[in-house]
């Protein structure tokens, strides 16, 4: 890339965090959209989170994928190319590489540049046979594949239950775009966090050590750092809990008193008390996925879980003409 489509690519990401940040403050409820959360300073702390006693499924995946390791290649089509969605923990799609010695090529998409070019490094070394063809980009619009895979055959790899971050009808959208990019004959692995009992969600996302209030108020810090907002940090306060009616985790800062903040020209008022709602996670049953995948033109075909129905690993084909 020349060094002036670079600046308009990072002109235009910054100008999006902007619109977003005011668009979303300035409604009612106040929001802001959780894809910001992973800057540097919040990739890291994303990365404590998964080693929290409190934050079950990073582990909880791990442990299916690698029971599950050798069913799982026997469903990843022969000569494949993987295209992993938002690639997160090279952990995960280390266990897929090392289990399917038939995959010809892995495609990382990330929206993070930098991320990718550092663990791609790593993988090369690694797996010298598999061809690797990062794309940056966001995976949740349409994107390009590399050349390279043209004719090759597909499986798609969406771990973590990062699907939990899209409203369900996201979700299902998501899906079948995804199927678009997949292509006929397909698979997809995707990783699905399981409702259960709302104590053990609550302290998944409340863990004792507090990274994951420095995670959510993070995105306060990202908006002072990056738009010269005037966020008080020790005037909000992580709150999160499950929605059981919605079947979501809901992330929110709230409002320790009554102010006003200046950002971008604006001045944002909050009441006290007042949150800004940052995430929703999603779960799902094994059921309630397995009936959103279908109506999103794919064919659930395995599925497994850990001893204590925490977590799910899906295996989708996609359905003949959707
Ligand atoms: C990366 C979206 C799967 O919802 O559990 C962890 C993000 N937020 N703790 C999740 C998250 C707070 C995570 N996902």
């Amino acid at each position: 890339m020349s060094v002036l489509a670079r600046k308009l690519v990072e002109h235009s990401e910054a100008n999006e965090f902007a619109i977003d940040v005011l668009s979303g403050l300035t409604a009612s409820p106040k929001r802001l959209p959780p894809k910001y959360f992973y800057d540097s300073v919040g990739s890291a702390l994303f990365e404590r989170i998964t080693e929290l006693p409190e934050y079950y499924p990073t582990r909880t995946e791990i442990g299916i994928l690698r029971e599950h390791a050798q069913d799982i290649a026997t469903l990843v089509p022969a000569g494949a190319a993987l295209i992993e969605f938002g690639s997160g923990s090279s952990t995960k799609t280390r266990i897929i590489l090392s289990a399917s010695p038939l995959l010809k090529a892995y495609v990382p998409v990330d929206i993070s540049a930098e991320f990718l070019r550092d663990q791609t490094a790593a993988l090369r070394r690694e797996y010298p046979a598999i061809a690797l063809l990062p794309v940056a980009a966001d995976f949740s619009r349409p994107f390009g594949l590399p050349p390279a895979i043209a004719k090759m055959p597909r499986a798609g790899f969406f771990p973590g239950s990062t699907i939990g971050n899209f409203e369900p009808h996201e979700a299902a959208a998501f899906l079948r775009h995804a199927g678009g990019i997949l292509g006929p004959g397909a698979s997809f692995i995707v990783g699905v966090d399981l409702v259960k009992d709302a104590q053990v969600l609550q302290r998944a996302y409340n863990d004792s050590a507090g990274v994951t209030a420095q995670f959510n108020l993070n995105l306060l810090a990202r908006i002072n750092r990056e738009l010269g907002g005037k966020f008080n940090l020790a005037c909000f306060e992580h709150h999160a809990f499950f929605n059981r009616e919605r079947s979501r985790i809901e992330m929110h800062l709230a409002s320790l008193k009554r102010q006003r903040v200046k950002l971008l020209g604006e001045c944002i008022e909050l009441r006290a008390g007042e949150t800004i709602h940052t995430e929703n996670s999603y779960k799902y049953s094994i059921e309630s996925f397995g009936a959103m995948a279908r109506g999103a033109g794919w064919t659930p075909t395995a599925v497994w879980t850990d001893a204590e129905s925490r977590f799910s690993v899906h295996v989708l084909r996609k359905q003949p003409g959707s």
